[in-house]
């Protein structure tokens, strides 16, 4: 299937999305979200695949959402569309995405690397949220993301004076959680997913759920929901296998079953 902007392809396991906008920096409009979930509903749907990785230019990850698109619009409009808030289902696709992130990552670019679950940024990476100087504040989530994985000091920093932080400001504060070079950053991306899809599908899916717990729950609760997770994981073949493989000392055939 065609897309207007995105450019999709698989890798094996691996489903690779690019954003495709270079004459906007990729900003983010209505037809890249539609088009991204689309995507993300078929490798969701595709046993062949077991992780995503989603990237940009060498330039420009994302600058942001579309602020030509966002200019003439009134607080009817916004608020009747509920604008952003497809972005929510974005963030809920079940299997690991990875952002693979050169250049900038701004706005709502810098919201969507948030909304995967590794980020992986070239040196050249450049993360902000400066829609304070634009009269507005984050959108998609950069308030409460950003805030949740820089904590609050950092997060009032980038997100009061709209500044940029390169790669390795974002290492040091946690938002990003590998810097390698820009020309190892596409394969250093698609490796990990490679890994990460070739471990038994329903455990790599309850990690996942379970991480993310820990972000919307109390500590007691998050260790009752992960423990009854890695309880039900026995009740997979692929629990024997793996630990059988290791008895026996050889690698595990996982069938995601
Ligand atoms: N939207 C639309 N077009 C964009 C965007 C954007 N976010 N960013 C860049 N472009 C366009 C430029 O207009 C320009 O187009 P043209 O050639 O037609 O003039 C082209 O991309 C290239 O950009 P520049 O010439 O500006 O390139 P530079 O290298 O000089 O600068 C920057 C690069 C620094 C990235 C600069 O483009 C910039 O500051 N971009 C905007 C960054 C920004 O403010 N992003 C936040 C947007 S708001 C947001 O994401 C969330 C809002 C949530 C609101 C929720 C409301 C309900």
């Amino acid at each position: 299937m065609a897309y207007e902007t995105l450019i999709v392809e698989t890798h094996g396991a691996v489903g690779l999305i690019t954003l495709n906008r270079p004459q906007a920096l990729n900003a983010l409009n209505s037809t890249v979200l539609r088009e991204l979930l689309q995507v993300h509903e078929a490798f969701q749907a595709d046993d062949a695949i077991g992780a995503i990785v989603l990237t940009g230019s060498e330039r420009a990850f994302a600058a942001g959402a579309d602020i030509k698109e966002m200019q003439p619009l009134g607080y009817v409009d916004v608020y009747s569309r509920d604008l952003m808030s497809g972005w929510d289902d974005v963030a809920k696709v079940r299997k690991p995405v990875i952002a693979a992130v050169s250049g900038f990552a701004l706005g709502g670019g810098c919201e969507l690397a948030m909304m995967c679950d590794i980020i992986i940024a070239s040196e050249t990476a450049k993360f902000g949220q400066p829609e304070i100087t634009l009269g507005v504040i984050p959108g998609m989530g950069g308030s409460q993301r950003l805030t949740r994985a820089v904590g609050r000091y950092k997060a009032m920093d980038l997100i009061l004076t709209g500044r940029m932080m390169d790669a390795a400001e974002a290492e040091r504060a946690g938002l990003v959680s590998r810097v390698v070079a820009a020309e190892r950053l596409l394969d250093e991306a698609l490796e990990a997913a490679a890994k990460i899809a070739s471990l038994s599908h329903p455990s790599v899916l309850m990690a996942k759920e379970a991480v993310n717990r820990a972000l919307e729950t109390t500590l007691d609760e998050g260790l009752r929901f992960e423990r009854r997770l890695f309880h039900s994981l026995f009740s997979t073949e692929d629990q024997k296998e793996g630990m059988t493989a290791f008895i026996e000392k050889r690698k595990p055939a996982f069938k995601n079953r």
